[in-house]
């Protein structure tokens, strides 16, 4: 069995694809006895998002509203003042979260705008939350520059296959995104990446994705796997919508590759069904975005994840507990 201490980054594309043909169930057994090894299996780590910068972005995904190529019906918004910031942190904080990410459409920060995200970061710390930000594409003086103002993680996703990317991003490359990666880690960041599924993609991309993930020196703390929102306007509304069960074996196949990983549940939980999630946390998601947006569009209304949880018996990660604390409940 695959256990803590034997980590892996050389998978490969077969092994890989292995892992997503084999029965549903062993699958799910396989990535579950992982997961309890390594996690509490009851407990999930809680994020909640916020757009500091809305719209206007001068990048083209194809998924994404913020987009200025798209039409959408979305309202730009400049960067919100440090008190704004500050009261959406300390709501989140009186509402479970531990962790406060804050989301720029930018193709990469400036370094006048980067002062200002600095700022927002140190207040979010002193109101005892961790931090984390996704601002495009950074150099690595300004990845230093983060991490000399205590940020937590950084947010990057690969979004998906370098074979597929093309088909859903022009305006920069795979290699770049990969670039920013290493700019994060060498700065001693925690690197929060993943990606997107159900843009039309194909499973071989769904496995390449992830093999770029497992193959980083070193694996990102956290993962994000995203559903797609489908936004009107963007290019990709109105795709096909991908299985859910196909959903699950991604963040199984995700949870076996990356052990020690929080696995987050991310966009796309409103319009997935309780089971599906169900079978996502079994699969070894131990994170989500919590909060009804996400940064434009809806996230699941609070009320209707406390009741997810207690019908589940899932706690919020306590990420001030000692780790042992966490884990006490994996009997
Ligand atoms: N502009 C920065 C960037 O792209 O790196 C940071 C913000 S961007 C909105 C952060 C991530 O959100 C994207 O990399 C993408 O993975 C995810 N995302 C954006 N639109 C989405 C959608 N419609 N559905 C699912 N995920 C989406
Ligand atoms: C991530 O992987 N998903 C989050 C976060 N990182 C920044 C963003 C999801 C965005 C969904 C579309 C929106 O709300 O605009
Ligand atoms: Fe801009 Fe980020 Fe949206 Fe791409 S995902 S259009 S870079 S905000």
């Amino acid at each position: 069995m695959t256990t803590a201490s034997t980590a892996r980054y050389d998978w490969s594309l077969q092994e890989i694809e292995t892992l997503f043909d084999l029965p549903f169930s062993d699958l799910l057994h396989k990535a579950h006895t992982l997961h309890r090894s390594c996690h509490n299996p009851n407990a999930v780590q809680i994020s909640t998002l916020l757009s500091i910068k809305t719209g206007a972005c001068p990048e083209d995904c194809a998924y994404c509203p913020q987009s200025a190529k798209h039409e959408t019906e979305l309202e730009r918004e400049r960067l919100l003042p440090l008190d704004e910031v500050l009261e959406n942190a300390r709501a989140a904080k009186a509402k479970g979260a531990s962790r406060f990410c804050m989301g720029a459409a930018w193709r990469n920060p400036t370094d006048k705008n980067l002062d200002k995200v600095i700022e927002m970061i140190q207040a979010v710390k002193d109101e005892g939350l961790e931090t984390c930000v996704t601002l495009g594409m950074l150099t690595p003086q300004q990845a230093q520059r983060l991490q000399d103002a205590g940020l937590d993680y950084y947010n990057h996703n690969l979004d998906t296959s370098p074979e597929f990317y093309g088909e859903i991003i022009t305006t920069r490359t795979y290699q770049e995104r990969i670039d920013t990666l290493g700019y994060v880690r060498n700065a001693g960041i925690n690197v929060c990446s993943g990606g997107i599924l159900g843009m039309g993609e194909q499973r071989r991309d769904r496995a390449r994705l992830l093999q770029q993930l497992a193959n980083l020196p070193k694996h990102p703390e956290s993962v994000p796997i995203n559903m797609l929102v489908q936004v009107k306007g963007t290019p990709l509304h109105g795709t096909d919508e991908l299985d859910p069960l196909e959903f699950v074996r991604t963040i199984a196949v995700a949870r076996i590759l990356m052990p020690h990983s929080f696995v987050r549940l991310s966009a796309g939980r409103t319009d997935m069904s309780d089971e599906t999630q169900a079978l996502c946390f079994f699969a070894g998601a131990n994170s989500i975005f919590y909060g009804e947006t996400l940064l434009t569009t809806p996230n699941p209304e609070q009320q209707h994840d406390r009741a997810l949880f207690d019908k589940l018996g899932i706690e919020p990660l306590d990420v001030n507990a000692p780790a042992a604390a966490n884990l006490s409940n994996t009997a």
